[in-house]
């Protein structure tokens, strides 16, 4: 059964174009959100966190029963794997939408991150995730990189939902220039007075039901409440990439930027999660 209009669809594709994010009601449901949500609270009350962590709640990658088969993780022996990874990565629901949105080219991660936040956990930081800042495909109007983000229980601001700068995966905010870089020793070892605790005037809030969809471009300035209740609130999270250098979607009716064929094959790109040339600023 179609979860979603190819009108809907556009629309939503739109959005994460314009605002670097969307949300698609009532992806995961049923008996597979029932098994993560088992999974990952059976997971989280076993294992321990590393403090450094405390602003994410947690950073467990799992890997896919296909990952382990086909000899591709680091450590077998030691890092963990589930087939509950492969049903989620695969989830038929997911592929539909990503059809129906447009993404070509699209290749998952074959992992999912459990992030958590623990009852009465801090808030997390201002960040954003993208990993390639040098490259030239830093600075295309559509996304490469994106992540996919089931929550397992309802999310309010009081137990920590996430929150949004509108249209800031395109666009340089002073705050940019504030932030360390995302997840590194710098901002794992600040305290909550560091800026990227700050509020910001054009922050949204974006409360979900368990189970949807959030997409969003790894470009993103993002942060989520601190979680005020009793109760833990988990999100379980994938990576995709789309739209492979040099493409471009085969839909898209704007300028190309002029930046995006830079490229020069005998650079190296170091990986960087510092934006520099590729953000263009807020004024232009
Ligand atoms: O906890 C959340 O809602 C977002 C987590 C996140 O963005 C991250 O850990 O990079
Ligand atoms: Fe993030």
């Amino acid at each position: 059964m179609s979860v979603l209009t190819p009108q809907f669809a556009l629309e939503k594709r739109e959005q994460l174009i314009r605002d670097g994010f969307c949300v698609i009601p009532g992806i995961l449901q049923g008996s597979l959100l029932e098994r993560w949500r088992a999974f990952s609270d059976e997971w989280l009350d076993r294992t321990p966190v590393d403090q450094k962590y405390r602003y994410q709640g947690s950073d467990f990658h799992i890997s896919s029963e296909r990952r382990f088969r086909s000899k591709r993780m680091t450590h077998p022996e030691t890092d963990p794997w589930s087939p509950l990874v492969d049903e989620l990565v695969d989830l038929p629901a997911a592929a539909e939408v990503c059809e129906l949105m447009g993404f070509e080219g699209r290749e998952a991660d074959d992992t999912v991150l459990i992030l958590s936040k623990p009852a009465h956990g801090p808030a997390l930081y201002w960040h954003q995730d993208f990993m390639e800042w040098n490259h030239p495909k830093a600075c295309t109007p559509w996304p490469t990189r994106i992540f996919l983000s089931y929550y397992t229980v309802d999310t309010t601001r009081e137990n920590g939902c996430l929150r949004a700068i509108p249209g800031s995966h395109l666009k340089r905010l002073p705050l940019h220039d504030l932030l360390p870089a995302a997840h590194g020793p710098e901002i794992q070892a600040a305290t909550d007075d560091h800026p990227a605790f700050l509020d910001h005037p054009d922050a949204v809030d974006l409360p979900v039901k368990a189970g949807d969809l959030v997409i969003n471009d790894a470009r993103l300035l993002h942060a989520a409440y601190p979680n005020s209740t009793d109760t833990r609130r988990t999100l379980l999270l994938q990576w995709h990439s789309l739209f492979p250098y040099p493409n471009v979607p085969s839909w898209w009716k704007g300028p190309v930027p002029e930046a995006y064929y830079d490229y020069d094959p005998k650079a190296v790109y170091e990986p960087s999660r510092i934006p520099g040339k590729y953000l263009a600023d807020f004024n232009s």
